[in-house]
């Protein structure tokens, strides 16, 4: 043999060889193996010889990455006479001690770990193992790594990787639009991925159902997804079947975590909220995997998407212009504040006719656009409808006028549209004192059938919006 053959190379391999007794044959050998806790590793290393002379006394070290527990009683731990270290963190065998491994040939020995990281997270945990200790008979080094020093671009040093598995689903409910009317029918979208690596199914999903909406009866979408309404909430089941089933997401292989749709139709009915923000949460309520694991997060299997209902409201005001005092000799126009006070020569020879003129304004205050149908006009006691000064209001009782003018006319919001009406006065059939000219809102429509947020039509309810009054006096001055 010649002093340049004199060559002494110990390399050390590790690899997973078996976990819950179940032999791992792998392509790519350093792709980490999926675990759970609890699961029992073993991995297999091997000492090769890659020099020339025979090497002896070898020793090996393990280093117990955290995650791991090292199991003192088990067969093949006691079997290849694995020893604690002081540390706790290290455990060293002498198996190998009196074996000669010669050149072109490897010896190997076994090492037992139970899995005790949570399955929380995809944490990796890397277990490594280094030749401690190799001797020859020429008492050379080691050509190229020495033993012990934890210099991982060395060939005396190794590591095999195992990952661990979680579960971990997400909820997202959306609504198609942010802003509804009652009456609409809402389609939402309910989605459910999956984050983590572990397959599983969405088995119940829970919507709440909200102030302002109901479940849209007679949808053939609820039918299909099978939605069950059970007092304030909605019930599904249909991502519980197997071909439902949401799959894992790896994310060194996946571009985006898998998952499934499914949709819920709701009808917007009036909101008692004075916000009119409506709330809509959808939960995931049950699931399941195969692994029986808990979902790692909680605060993603609920989902919140809010929408507000629009306001309809029409507001109706009135006030007298003007009045017009026609006696035999003469007529005056008097403005608006003379005209709420009129003194009348009470003489039966000075008859005296006095013609009232209103404005009637309605405003839509609201977010929905809609007609003021029928305005209501109530005569005060004395004061008299003359149809010839009204072409556009009919007499509908005692002392009750209306008007359909604008029962054709769009109101967008905003928007204010005026009419006028015309009360007679008259010393002959009239008495003196005060009147009070009371218009109302009749009928007030839009196409979503929403009703007025602060008022009715039609209640002769003072206070309201779509309520209003002008008060007039006349005195008759009797000078006889
Ligand atoms: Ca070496
Ligand atoms: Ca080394
Ligand atoms: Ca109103
Ligand atoms: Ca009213």
């Amino acid at each position: 043999m010649f002093a340049n053959d004199l060559v002494f190379d110990m390399s050390l391999n590790m690899f997973i060889s078996d976990i819950n007794g179940k032999k791992i044959v792998s392509e790519d050998s350093k792709k980490p193996k999926v675990v759970l806790k609890g699961d029992i590793v073993t991995y297999t290393i091997r000492v090769y010889n890659e020099g020339h002379i025979d090497g002896h006394f070898v020793k090996i070290m393990d280093y117990i990455p955290s995650g791991l527990e090292y199991i003192a009683d088990n067969e093949i731990n006691i079997k290849y006479k694995w020893e604690m270290l002081f540390d706790k963190r290290t455990v060293v065998t002498e198996y190998l001690q009196e074996e000669i491994i010669k050149p072109n040939s490897y010896k190997e020995v076994q090492i037992v770990f139970r899995v005790t990281e949570e399955n929380t997270s995809n944490k990796i945990i890397a277990n490594i193992a280094e030749i401690k200790s190799a001797k020859n008979e020429y008492g050379l080094f080691d050509v190229d790594s020495t033993p012990d020093n934890f210099n991982n671009s060395e060939d005396d040093i190794d590591l095999d990787r195992l990952k661990l598995q979680y579960f971990d689903l997400a909820i997202n409910i959306t609504a198609p639009k942010k802003e509804v009317v009652t009456g609409e029918m809402l389609n939402c979208t309910i989605r459910v991925s999956n984050n983590a690596l572990v397959s599983g199914n969405a088995d119940e999903i829970k919507v709440y159902i909200p102030d302002g909406l109901k479940v849209a009866e007679d949808s053939l979408t609820n039918e299909h997804f099978g939605w069950k309404v059970r007092g304030n909430i909605v019930i599904t089941e249909f991502l519980k079947s197997k071909n439902q089933i949401i799959k894992g997401f790896d994310k060194e292989i996946d571009e985006q975590p898998d998952y499934k749709e499914i949709h819920i139709v709701f009808e917007v009915c009036e909101p008692k909220s004075k916000d009119r923000v409506v709330t809509i949460k959808a939960e995931i309520t049950k699931d399941s995997n195969e692994f029986n694991l808990h979902d790692v997060s909680s605060n993603d299997r609920t989902s919140e998407t809010q929408i507000r209902v629009k306001y309809f409201d029409f507001a109706l005001s009135s006030e007298l212009i003007n009045a017009t005092v026609i006696t035999v000799d003469k007529q005056e126009t008097l403005e608006k504040d003379l005209a709420l006070y009129i003194e009348v020569d009470g003489k039966i020879e000075a008859r005296t006719i006095i013609k009232y003129l209103y404005k009637i304004q309605i405003t839509n205050e609201g977010e929905i656009p809609g007609y003021a149908k029928e305005i209501v006009n109530y005569i005060p006691e004395g004061m008299i409808f003359k149809k010839e000064d009204n072409p556009g209001w009919e007499e509908i009782g005692d002392k009750i006028i209306l008007t359909k003018a604008l029962s054709n006319r769009l109101l967008n919001p905003g928007e204010t549209v005026e009419i006028q009406i015309i009360l007679t006065w008259d010393s002959e059939k009239s008495s003196a004192g005060m009147k009070r000219n009371v218009v109302e809102l009749g009928k007030v429509t839009n196409d979503s059938n929403t009703i007025d947020i602060d008022s009715t039509p039609n209640n002769k309810k003072n206070g309201e919006d779509d309520f209003s009054f002008t008060e007039m006096i006349v005195r008759n001055n009797i000078r006889w």
